[in-house]
């Protein structure tokens, strides 16, 4: 049906489904070495001379640990009824293991319960990136050993913060903090090795069914899941069409069939030869723990093109990611119509950066942004009305954030952050959003 996208209502979306924003600590805390915290490998990373675009690093962040309050009036202005953020881990376990910081639990539990006392609902996610050092001076997700710890930190957690939140992680975007860190080396620990890589997603995602196990044992009303960034691969033309499954064999169902199946997918197996992980009897087995709700994070398509085509027309966020709308209801009706046991779907991630700027007139007028929200809104829409199950819309991001390897130089938030004096200016963007939702 032909709907005017501007037109898009809230009553279009089924009444109990869940719009909120998102955020995780290390882009947006600061406060590195207060509270107890220990390092985490960002930290490290982000002293590496080169890592990091513009030289920056998270120590100050978006000062959000010492704003903690203001920045919660803030969600609840936008109208939203969810928020999305992480624990740091390093604050929880200092140096990744033993007995809990806790000065550590006790912000979460002052975040959780003032979200609450704002009539907002908390969903954590456990693991956004910030492994504590000690544990990677040891290996990292290489080591199989972090598996187990990444479970007892859960239990941890999943203890004193599960029965107050809505939702909980386990991880956010394996795909990144195993192949984009330890293959790609664009993030931290910034490694170049492909065995390494995989060995720790296999690890990752064994982490993820033993944090499970051990959360399913505390009874909580939590629904428990995990976090995947997905995407949709396309071509244009039939030669290309290995490299679309290649694509998303590698990206998508190294994730999805372990967890949704219990097994690795055998095309890309054999395609990695001699690089595959070791997995030990019954891993899968624990990796294909039933989950509460799948998170997908969705930003953009990839496009195939062996001869290096671009796809005609084609406009793109300041990231240099193509802007495809489309490709979010596809992504979504293929999961409902792939994996039998799907679980209930919520989109944990969407949004664009563009680079901002405060106006003479002390607004930010982002159309550019806010039409690319109206268009995903609305490919949800479409795979709702397709029978998929989606249960709620996450914005990435509440305000500008260290944005990892790009530094502080693109701006995803909804709120305008100025650096320099830490002042918060709702954007356009976050305007249309508090109206859609007012
Ligand atoms: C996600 N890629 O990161 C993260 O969950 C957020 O922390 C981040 O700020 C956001 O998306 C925007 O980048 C990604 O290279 C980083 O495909 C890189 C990729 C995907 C997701």
């Amino acid at each position: 049906p032909e709907v005017k996208i501007s037109d898009l209502l809230r009553t279009d979306f089924p009444a109990n489904f869940t719009f909120g924003v998102a955020t995780s600590a290390f882009q947006i805390e600061g406060a590195t070495q207060e509270g107890g915290r220990g390092p985490s490998i960002w930290d490290t990373f982000c002293r590496e001379p080169g890592r990091i675009r513009d030289g920056s690093n998270g120590d100050i962040a978006c000062d959000h640990y010492h704003r903690l309050d203001e920045d919660l009036d803030l969600i609840a202005r936008l109208n939203v009824s969810a928020y999305r953020f992480s624990v740091a881990w390093p604050r929880i376990q200092p140096t990744g293991s033993g007995a809990a910081n806790e000065e550590g639990l006790a912000f979460y539990e002052r975040l959780i319960d003032g979200l609450i006392a704002r009539g907002l609902e908390p969903h954590l996610t456990l693991y956004h990136w910030d492994l504590p050092q000690a544990l990677q001076d040891l290996g990292g997700w290489t080591h199989r050993d972090t598996a187990y710890r990444f479970a007892e930190y859960a239990r941890i957690v999943a203890e004193r913060l599960g029965p107050k939140v809505k939702s909980i992680a386990t991880l956010n975007e394996p795909w990144c903090s195993s192949i984009l860190s330890y293959q790609i080396g664009e993030h931290a620990p910034g490694w170049n090795s492909r065995p390494a890589a995989l060995a720790a997603a296999h690890h990752l995602m064994l982490g993820h069914g033993l944090a499970m196990q051990q959360m399913r044992a505390l009874n909580l009303k939590a629904e428990l899941g995990l976090v995947l960034n997905l995407d949709s691969a396309y071509s244009d033309t039939p030669d290309d069409l290995p490299g679309v499954q290649l694509a998303d064999g590698k990206f998508n169902r190294w994730f999805l069939d372990p967890v949704l199946r219990g097994q690795y997918p055998h095309d890309i197996w054999v395609h990695y030869g001699n690089d595959v992980p070791d997995v030990h009897a019954g891993d899968l087995d624990i990796m294909q723990a039933p989950l509460d709700f799948l998170g997908v994070n969705y930003y953009s398509r990839t496009f195939v093109s062996a001869a290096g085509r671009k796809p005609p027309g084609a406009t793109y966020t300041d990231m240099g990611w193509e802007i495809y709308p489309q490709g979010l209801t596809d992504l979504l009706v293929r999961l409902h119509h792939s994996y039998s046991d799907l679980p209930p779907l919520l989109i944990t991630e969407n949004g664009a950066a563009y680079p901002d700027e405060l106006g003479t007139d002390g607004q930010i007028h982002d159309p550019a942004r806010v039409e690319y929200i109206q268009q995903h809104l609305n490919a949800v829409r479409e795979a709702i009305t397709a029978g998929v199950d989606v249960r709620g819309y996450f914005a990435w991001s509440l305000m500008d954030n260290f944005e990892w390897a790009y530094g502080y130089g693109k701006r995803f938030g909804l709120v305008y952050v100025d650096y320099q004096t830490q002042a918060r200016t709702l954007k356009d963007s976050a305007k249309w959003y508090q109206g859609f939702l007012g």
